[in-house]
């Protein structure tokens, strides 16, 4: 849990707290402002930028590795990683040939947008049709930064349970896209995926879902192309 993000907000809040909030609310309309910048630098650059969020090991960047398998030779793709520790997920997308930078958020349990122009600062942004923004593995506090990005993509995994949209959600809602991940693995779980659509639009009716699985294949097809069609608006400029 980090400082920042308001994960300890209470309803009454004594004095000291209320600076607190003050300072959230400050912290969080400067990352604004630099969300703005990243959009503008992505627009330029005419590359599509997608924020993955998700709680830990739903599946994100087995998801990157095969969306470079599946796109490799069309669209040259990018990474940023955030995790509290360790390059592993960096190491995992440089070993398949994408260029990736990991970020170690150390206590903080989000990326946000300053995060993400020092990430910039480290990929070749001009020779890229497409930059993933692999958030921290946490359904809440990512929710809450703008990073510039414009796809914003939710994965629920069908081994994490069918309720967490009315658990959490603001992930739901700040969402373009929900991906249901480990579409294998369904016939080994309770997963209810009705109602988990329906949880879903409901906290957001625009929300587009779509079942995946990274060890088959299944739904990739339809993936790869949303991420097309979201980004010729973007690379006609
Ligand atoms: N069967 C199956 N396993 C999957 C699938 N996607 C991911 N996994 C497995 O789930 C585990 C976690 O996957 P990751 O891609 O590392 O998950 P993540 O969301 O990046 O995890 P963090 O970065 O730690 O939050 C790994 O053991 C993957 O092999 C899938 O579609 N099917
Ligand atoms: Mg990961």
């Amino acid at each position: 849990m980090c400082g920042s993000c308001g994960c300890s907000e209470h309803d009454h809040l004594s004095s000291p707290e209320r600076t607190a909030l003050e300072v959230k609310e400050r912290i969080l309309s400067a990352n604004d402002r630099q969300a703005e910048v990243n959009r503008q630098l992505f627009n330029r650059a005419g590359v599509l930028a997608v924020n993955l969020i998700s709680s830990p090991g739903a599946g994100k960047t087995f998801l990157l590795e095969k969306t470079a398998e599946w796109t490799g030779g069309r669209l040259r793709i990018g990474v940023i990683e955030g995790d509290l520790e360790t390059d592993t997920d960096a190491e995992r997308l440089r070993s398949v040939g994408v260029p990736a930078y990991q970020i170690t958020t150390g206590q903080a349990c989000h990326l946000d947008a300053f995060m993400v122009y020092e990430g910039i600062q480290h990929l070749p942004l001009e020779d890229l049709d497409l930059l993933f923004i692999e958030n921290v593995g946490n359904l809440v506090c990512p929710a809450g930064y703008d990073l510039g990005a414009h796809l914003n993509v939710v994965l629920l995994s069908t081994t994490e349970g069918e309720d967490k949209p009315a658990k959490y959600p603001v992930a739901f809602r700040c969402a373009d896209m929900m991906l249901v991940t480990k579409w294998d693995l369904l016939p080994y779980t309770d997963f209810d995926f009705r109602k988990a659509a329906a949880l879903a639009l409901r906290v957001n009716p625009k929300l587009r879902i779509l079942k995946v699985s990274s060890k088959t294949g299944e739904g990739f097809p339809e993936w790869v192309s949303s991420l097309e069609e979201k980004g010729s608006e973007v690379w006609r400029g």
